[in-house]
């Protein structure tokens, strides 16, 4: 089949999600064209079947505003056009999904015909998309697409919560290749970052406010206080300055580094004994899922899509939004000894199994199929 993909090309967990689909479904033979403005983090630009198309912007002083949907719009039309593509599957729902649709019947009028699935990822229902100034976009665009997956059970009860949806919606969560994630595959450089053989706490997300990153330099310093330990906070974003100031604060900067926008993330989480994400939303949360897979369990809290990923008491541990005395709790009594910790750490990677990419990517693919055939039927 060949398939046009769009994504936000950046760290965030929707171009991640897209573009690991695509390189996958390239190697079992699909034709894949990835659509967006810079060229997506993790595409695997090596891989046969694999195609980047760059949405130009045409710049002009009369534009306070760029119109990107427009110029996706057109980019849409053109590689569907040129490509011959029998799919347009598009990923996060602001400007992807009207832009979609848009294209779709611009191509109508030239005499073809394409379906497009939309996936939603999270933020453009919990957060942007419910905005006034973006809903009935959302919600008719929603309602258009040829077929609508969301990434967590959670994110299809807040998607039918906040709009008036009237097309299905199918759940296809998150999923990882756990081989990527494999602590064999990496030299152990856990000396370095804990001389002195503590524990390793990380933390990885685009440090915006719904992440929490505060309750995570909290928790470790409670945490430091019963059993030596190292944070690594991976990633970047708003909330950097304040977290530096929090540190400096808490008087844990010597424990605490920051290490940017690491590439290779699985290395760090190979090192990794306890993972912290206690974001106050989360739709799926890729970041939990990758550290599963890295034999790394994970404290969380239990809101959003976060239960589906984390299970309670065996891949880790699910807490309040906000509630730090707890987390803490929980990281002491998995890093109290080495068989707990191991015990957690073998659970964590055996719960990962569950989303293995090999039992999610059929799901797709099935999805493709119907779709392609419902709209052959009705020509
Ligand atoms: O988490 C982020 O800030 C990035 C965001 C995105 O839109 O790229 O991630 C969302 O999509 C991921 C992939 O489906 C999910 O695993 C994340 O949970 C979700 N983030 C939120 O819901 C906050």
């Amino acid at each position: 089949m060949k398939i046009g993909i769009v994504l936000y090309p950046t760290y965030g967990g929707s171009g991640i999600v897209a573009t690991e689909l695509g390189n996958e479904l390239a190697k079992k033979g699909h034709e894949i064209h990835f659509i967006t403005y810079s060229q997506p983090v993790r595409l695997d630009v090596f891989q046969t079947n694999v195609y980047y198309h760059e949405v130009t912007m045409f710049d002009y002083p009369l534009f306070d505003y760029q119109p990107y949907e427009l110029a996706l719009t057109s980019k849409m039309v053109d590689v569907v056009m040129n490509e011959g593509l029998d799919l347009l599957h598009v990923h996060y729902a602001i400007p992807h999904a009207s832009a979609a649709y848009f294209a779709q019947h611009i191509l109508e009028s030239r005499g073809i015909k394409i379906p497009f699935i939309t996936t939603l990822h999270g933020t453009d229902i919990t957060l942007v998309g419910k905005d006034p100034s973006f809903e009935p976009v959302i919600t008719f665009s929603i309602n258009e697409s040829n077929a609508v997956t969301v990434v967590s059970n959670s994110l299809k009860k807040d998607t039918l919560k906040h709009f008036k949806i009237t097309n299905e919606i199918q759940v296809i969560p998150n999923f990882i290749k756990t081989e990527t994630y494999n602590p064999l595959n990496f030299n152990c450089k856990r000396v370095e970052l804990a001389p002195n053989n503590e524990r390793i706490i990380t933390h990885v997300s685009n440090f915006r406010k719904v992440k929490r990153v505060d309750d995570v330099i909290r928790v470790f310093k409670k945490i430091n206080q019963e059993i030596p330990s190292k944070l690594l906070l991976i990633g970047d974003g708003p909330e950097r300055l304040k977290l530096e100031h929090l540190c400096r604060e808490l008087n844990v900067c010597d424990d605490v580094k920051m290490l940017g926008k690491v590439q290779n993330v699985a290395e760090v989480l190979s090192m990794s004994d306890l993972f912290i994400l206690p974001s106050e939303t989360e739709s799926f949360g890729l970041a939990a899922l990758e550290a599963l897979a890295s034999h790394t369990p994970v404290l969380s809290s239990n809101t959003g899509g976060l239960p589906e990923v984390n299970k309670h008491g065996y891949s880790g541990f699910l807490s309040q939004v906000g509630d730090v005395d707890d987390i803490a709790k929980n990281a002491l009594y998995i890093l109290k000894d080495d068989e707990t910790l191991l015990k957690f750490k073998r659970q964590a990677y055996k719960h990962s199994l569950k989303f293995e990419i090999d039992v999610i990517l059929p799901q797709y693919e099935e999805l493709y199929n119907k779709v392609c055939c419902s709209l052959n039927k009705e020509n």
